[in-house]
């Protein structure tokens, strides 16, 4: 089966919650390689530009304001199925929700709610090109395995 990538962010109350060591061993528990990370600080543009498709929301400024409040880590992980096994491992959007019906995610471990829910993972192969390029500018659609930056 080959390898596929996704994108995997920390947000800004996993960071500043110093989950980030105890997020890493999971998913490098979990099979995945970490090929490249970066710590972000997205400004307003950046986010409304992350997070477009929703947009018409009505949490949607209260959704930016979040994920402007402080720096972010965006990662890119790899494995067979990265993408459907990043968001499983994660768990529901509702971290109130992921406590109750998967205790062992990690937005149970370290969210709070439907906003602040610690993590994010692309839900598509699309998203996941979309969200890479977005925070690696240098990654097109043809593969790149680089680790200079770890
Ligand atoms: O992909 P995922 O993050 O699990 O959920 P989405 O439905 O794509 O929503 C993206 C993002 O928006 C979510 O992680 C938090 C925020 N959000 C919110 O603040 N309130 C909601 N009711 C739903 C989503
Ligand atoms: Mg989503």
């Amino acid at each position: 089966v080959e390898k596929e990538k996704t994108l995997a962010m920390i947000k800004p109350d996993g960071l500043s919650g110093n989950y980030t060591d105890e997020i890493k061993k999971v998913i490098l528990e979990s099979g995945f390689s970490i090929l490249r990370e970066r710590v972000v600080r997205l400004d307003e543009d950046g986010a409304k530009t992350f997070y477009a498709e929703h947009s018409s929301r009505s949490f949607f400024s209260s959704l930016i304001k979040y994920m402007t409040s402080g720096p972010v880590l965006a990662m890119v992980l790899e494995k067979e199925n990265a993408i459907t096994d990043w968001r499983a491992l994660i768990g529901p959007t509702d971290a109130k929700k992921a406590k109750i019906s998967h205790p062992h995610s990690i937005r149970a471990m370290c969210g709070l709610d439907s906003e602040k829910n610690c993590v994010h993972g692309s839900d598509s192969p699309e998203s996941a090109q979309r969200e890479m390029s977005f925070f690696f500018q240098e990654m097109s659609s043809d593969e790149v395995t680089r680790h200079d930056e770890l």
